[in-house]
């Protein structure tokens, strides 16, 4: 039994069958993992969160675009322009699509393979058990009616920067549903810096990119969210958005590849978005 794990897929459903075949999945046998942002900019958001949601041996980990998706379908936010969220909120199974989305971890840990997903990172300061605590307590409150429509109202800003022991716990969830689904550079103290997108070495002074900062670990991690950086692998870390949204490329990686290699298709699903 394989595992695979692919970037952001982004609404482009085409991409991802084409991915799923040259991979020849057999989704009775092997794992898919997905390391989040499964909607928006591409032309196809629904039917990629009802092929995941269909599959048997499916993980997957909460991007930003699919917390926005939820903050939008209820109301706690507007639709932008450059959003393509159209065909889930208006779907027949809309609500069903939305609760499989809500219900969704932010990070997934296998301890056989000794391999944990995120979608942008697990920050430099955490252990993957305190990251997995962490993660917890925002599922926990993504999934409890009272909570919910707080989180989602409370979820978007960069700051604070620094955590905090004294944040409430709204602010230290922003603060965590930055650090997995938004991090990309942060200073040496671990501080979040969300103004620089570009890929690693184009950041001004003071900034690293967060898998630099990390400890040496046993376990490896792969992540998504980072377009700029693109498919790369560096020691225990592997990061996978390869600009699917942008008719770039989708990535995937069989975990269980020594060593490990990207498998990936063409995209222009994009080409097809409303909002191209
Ligand atoms: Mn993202």
């Amino acid at each position: 039994m394989a595992a695979y794990a692919v970037g952001d897929v982004q609404g482009c459903y085409g991409a991802l069958c084409r991915l799923l075949d040259k991979l020849m999945f057999d989704e009775s046998q092997d794992e898919l993992w997905l390391a989040g942002d499964l909607v928006n900019r591409g032309p196809e958001s629904a039917k990629v969160i009802r092929l995941a949601k269909s599959l048997p041996n499916i993980r997957v980990v909460l991007g930003n675009h699919d917390l926005h998706l939820l903050a939008v379908s209820t109301g706690f936010r507007q639709v932008k322009q450059t959003d393509s969220l159209e065909d889930v909120l208006k779907a027949p199974d809309s609500e069903e699509l939305l609760s499989w989305v809500r219900h969704l971890p932010l990070l997934h840990f296998d301890p056989d393979r000794q391999c944990l997903m995120v979608h942008a990172g697990l920050h430099p300061n955490w252990s993957v058990d305190q990251g997995r605590s962490f993660a917890r307590q925002v599922e926990g409150l993504l999934r409890d009616d009272d909570t919910y429509p707080v989180l989602l109202q409370r979820m978007y800003g960069d700051l604070p920067t620094r955590w905090s022991n004294c944040m409430d716990e709204f602010d230290k969830a922003r603060w965590i549903i930055n650090a997995f689904t938004r991090m990309r550079f942060c200073s040496a103290d671990g501080e979040l810096d969300f103004t620089q997108v570009g890929p690693p070495g184009t950041q001004p002074m003071g900034l690293h990119p967060w898998f630099n900062m990390r400890s040496p670990a046993k376990e490896r991690i792969v992540f998504g969210h980072w377009s700029t950086l693109g498919a790369a692998m560096f020691d225990h870390v592997v990061s996978l958005d390869s600009g699917c949204a942008h008719g770039v490329l989708l990535t995937a990686i069989n975990l269980d590849d020594q060593p490990l290699r990207f498998v990936q298709v063409a995209c222009n699903e994009y080409l097809a978005s409303p909002h191209f």
